[in-house]
Order: C-alpha cells, then sequence, then structure tokens
C-alpha cells in the first residue's frame, strides 16, 4: 500500500491486530493467483485497486463522510444501488470472500452456516473489515432463511434495513417489491438527511447503467476464441465493481475494453488454442475467493463467463433511462431488479433458460456448477440446473466447497477429469 493507514484505521475503530493477520494474509494468494498469469492485458489500474483495497478507497470513503456524506454497505445485488447514489450516499459491496472472525460468529451463529453469512458475522465481530466500520447503515434482505435470521443479528451491531424480497415473481410478487423499494428510499433519505429528486434519480440511473454497460461490453468480447482476458481477471473486475468509485471504474473498465477489442482484431488471447471454454455458475464469489476459478484456469481451461452475482446477474439488465416521474423511475428500478434469477425464487426457470442461451453465445464445452456449502437455494436448485443441460446436451459438472484450502486437490482431481471428459 502507498500510505501509512494505520491511524486512518485506529479511528474508524479497527482492530489492529487482527487486521494486521488479515492483511499478511492477502497479498501473497494475489500474486500467486493473479500475477503469474501469462499474456495478461493491462491491469495496472485494478491491480492497483486491490493493492489499496483497505488504503485509499477507504479514505476516499472518510473524505466523503467528513463532508457530510454516508456509507451504506450491502450484501445483494438486489439492493437499488441507484436509491443510495441518488440519496448522495456511496454504495459498496461487502465481500465475505473469506473465512474470518470464525470464533466470534460461532458464538451467535450455528457452527453449519454458508460462509458467506459466517464471514460478514465475522468480520463484524472481529472488527477487521474498514468498509465495514465506515458504514452508517447496512441493508440486508430476506432472500435466504439464513441471510435473513442473520440480520437480526447483526443488527445488534450495526443498523441493518433490511428489503423483503419476494420468492415468487407473479404480479402481487412484483408489487410487494415495489413497496419495498419505495420503503428503501425513504429508509435511504433518512439515514443520508437528502431527498431524492427525480433529477437526481435520472443521474443515478444513468451513471450505474453506465457501469453495468461497460461490464456487458466487457464479457462481450469474452464470447472470442481466443477470449482476450482470463476468466479469474474478469472476476477480479467483477468483483471491484462492488465498491470502487462508479465513474472511474467506468472509465477504467471502458479503457480496459479498447485494448481488448484491439487483441480480438489481432487475434490475441490468454490461452492455449483449443482450450476447454467453460461458464462457471451458482453462489457468488466475494472478494478474495478466487478458489475454483484459479484451479480451472490452472487446469488448461478458460471461463468465459459467471453466471454469477459477482459475473451476469450484477450487470446484464439496465433501467430505462426516459422515466418521466420519480414514480415511473421507481418502478423501473424495481422492475430491473426483479429480473434477477437468484436462486432464492421458485420457480427460477429464467435461471435455466438462461443458462442454455449463455453456453450458445459464448460457445462453451460444459458448466461448471459451484455452490457455497450449506446453501440451500443453490446447491437443491442444481438438480434443475442439471436436467435442463442434460436435456440439451450441455455437459455440467457439480461441486460444493467453502473458503477453506483443505479440499484443493480433491477439486483439482474431479475438475480435470471433467476438462478431460469435454475435451
Ligand atoms: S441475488 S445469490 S447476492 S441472495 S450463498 S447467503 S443464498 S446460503 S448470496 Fe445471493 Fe442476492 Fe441471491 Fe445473488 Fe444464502 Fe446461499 Fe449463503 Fe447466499
Amino acid at each position: 500500500m502507498s500510505g501509512d493507514y494505520r491511524k486512518m484505521w485506529e479511528s474508524i475503530g479497527l482492530d489492529l491486530e487482527a487486521h494486521d493477520r488479515l492483511l499478511q494474509a492477502l497479498p501473497p494468494a494475489y500474486g500467486e493467483v493473479y500475477l503469474t498469469q501469462e499474456n495478461r492485458p493491462a491491469m495496472d489500474y485494478f491491480d492497483f485497486v486491490v493493492n489499496e483495497i483497505h488504503g485509499l478507497r477507504i479514505q476516499e470513503l472518510q473524505e466523503h463522510k467528513a463532508r457530510g456524506g454516508k456509507v451504506i454497505g450491502t450484501f445483494c445485488v438486489f439492493v437499488p444501488e441507484e436509491i443510495i447514489r441518488a440519496a448522495g450516499g456511496i454504495c459498496i459491496g461487502l465481500c465475505s470472500g473469506i473465512e474470518i472472525g470464525s470464533a466470534q460468529a460461532e458464538k451467535v451463529l450455528p457452527r453449519s452456516i454458508c460462509p458467506l453469512i459466517k464471514s460478514f458475522m465475522g468480520f463484524k465481530l472481529a472488527r477487521v473489515c474498514p468498509y465495514f466500520e465506515s458504514c452508517d447503515m447496512v441493508v440486508g434482505e430476506t432472500t435466504c432463511d439464513g441471510k435473513k435470521k442473520a440480520f437480526e443479528i447483526l443488527n445488534d451491531y450495526v443498523p441493518v434495513h433490511v428489503l423483503e424480497v419476494p420468492q415468487m415473481k407473479r404480479e402481487k410478487d412484483r408489487l410487494l417489491w415495489r413497496g419495498e423499494v419505495g420503503d428503501f428510499l425513504a429508509g435511504v433519505e433518512e439515514v443520508t438527511g437528502n431527498r431524492v429528486t427525480a433529477e437526481s434519480l435520472a443521474r443515478s440511473v444513468r451513471e450505474v447503467n453506465g457501469k453495468r454497460r461497460a461490464l456487458a461490453r466487457l464479457a462481450g468480447l469474452r464470447k472470442n476464441s481466443p477470449a482476450p482476458i482470463s476468466g479469474k481477471d474478469s472476476l477480479l473486475i467483477e468483483q471491484i465493481a462492488m465498491y470502487d468509485d462508479v465513474e472511474r471504474f467506468t472509465l477504467k473498465v471502458n479503457q480496459l475494453c479498447d485494448e481488448l477489442e484491439k487483441r480480438v482484431r489481432e487475434g490475441v488471447g490468454v490461452h492455449r488454442p483449443g482450450a476447454p471454454r467453460i461458464i462457471v455458475t451458482g453462489t457468488p464469489m466475494a472478494i478474495p475467493n478466487w478458489k475454483v476459478p484459479h484451479i480451472i484456469e490452472g487446469s488448461g481451461a478458460v471461463i468465459v463467463a459467471e453466471e454469477l452475482c459477482t459475473g451476469l446477474r450484477y450487470f446484464e439488465n439496465t433501467v430505462p433511462e426516459e422515466s418521466e416521474s420519480m414514480e415511473q423511475s421507481l418502478g423501473t428500478i424495481a422492475d430491473r431488479y426483479m429480473n434477477i434469477n437468484c436462486a432464492c425464487f421458485t420457480p427460477n426457470t429464467g435461471r435455466m433458460e438462461k443458462l442454455v442461451q449463455l453456453a450458445e453465445e459464448y460457445n462453451a464445452d460444459g458448466i461448471i456448477h459451484c455452490s457455497l456449502s450449506f446453501c440451500d437455494p443453490y446447491m437443491i436448485e442444481a438438480n434443475r440446473v442439471e436436467k435442463m443441460l442434460k436435456e440439451k446436451g450441455i455437459p455440467m459438472l457439480k461441486i460444493e466447497t467453502d473458503y477453506g484450502q483443505e479440499d484443493v486437490g480433491q477439486l483439482r482431481t474431479r475438475i480435470e477429469a471433467f476438462l478431460e471428459m469435454i475435451g
């Protein structure tokens, strides 16, 4: 990191010793997973952002807060970030992608629970995440039972606004969700002390759309063969999208896409000719969870798309920009989010259809379904995915894992066997 941030970390209430241990664990992992890749495009900005993950960006958040601005943390791509931005707040996706503070988390949660939930509780209780400690409010949702109940506990430590996300997509569910989006607007206005206007909302919609379009442009370039960028680098960018400054990030992704377009014209890629093209689907892979993509690409395949919330589900739809009133804008924002294919919905047929469509568009040789352990929605829905893909003749491998490294050898063996079978 470029500066000495200890004073800042102390002032926001971090446990400095525990935080030192976390930082020591991170850089080697990044070097090994990312910096050893061959023929990377210019990723300097994104490498820099990761390097400064607890430094410069936190400083920016603190400066925003010193000017009276608020920071709002989220755990789900269902949270309408357009509204947070329109109220002058900064929306930060809290990561939960590493095992941390488990001992503390297990004092308030059962041991056998989704690692993502245990991680966010651990981060908060161990006081090691400067993003979490910068939040004036966090937003929870009722997507899965584990999260829904854990947010009641988290509310003991930080104010939590819970969004009720419906479980079905009928008209009455859409109406309920529209009501939730309206209540969220009121909650955000109260925390930030700012009123959202039709103009501020329209501007925010344009800016967030710009970010999503840049990510979609990047995704589109990966349809080419050879792929001009690795799946690991693409995932990293999708993870950074959750917490970086929106306008700067959009600019940097578009600049990278300019370079990738040139690569495509010149036939430059990041993998050996004939490498199997893989789509990854399942539970989100929050930073710094790169375990499975690292194994897949380390085994000679290339990941061409992520049907994940840290992937296509985050950016594939935009909000229409021509609304004439605040009411209409809120409606179109709510509708955009209801199109997300989360396994928390029943049925969730949109996800199966999307996977078949993606396999065709991205010319994929196979799909790897990766679920965090104890995640009932995705682990059970894997059966529906498998059934549909079988019907369409698309090979699929189903894996279940957590944030530990103990199963790496076993996962590698299974992934290599799958790649050999489809190769
Ligand atoms: S829209 S996928 S980000 S809820 S992995 S905590 S589901 S037990 S994360 Fe998600 Fe929003 Fe859906 Fe996406 Fe529960 Fe499963 Fe854990 Fe999960």
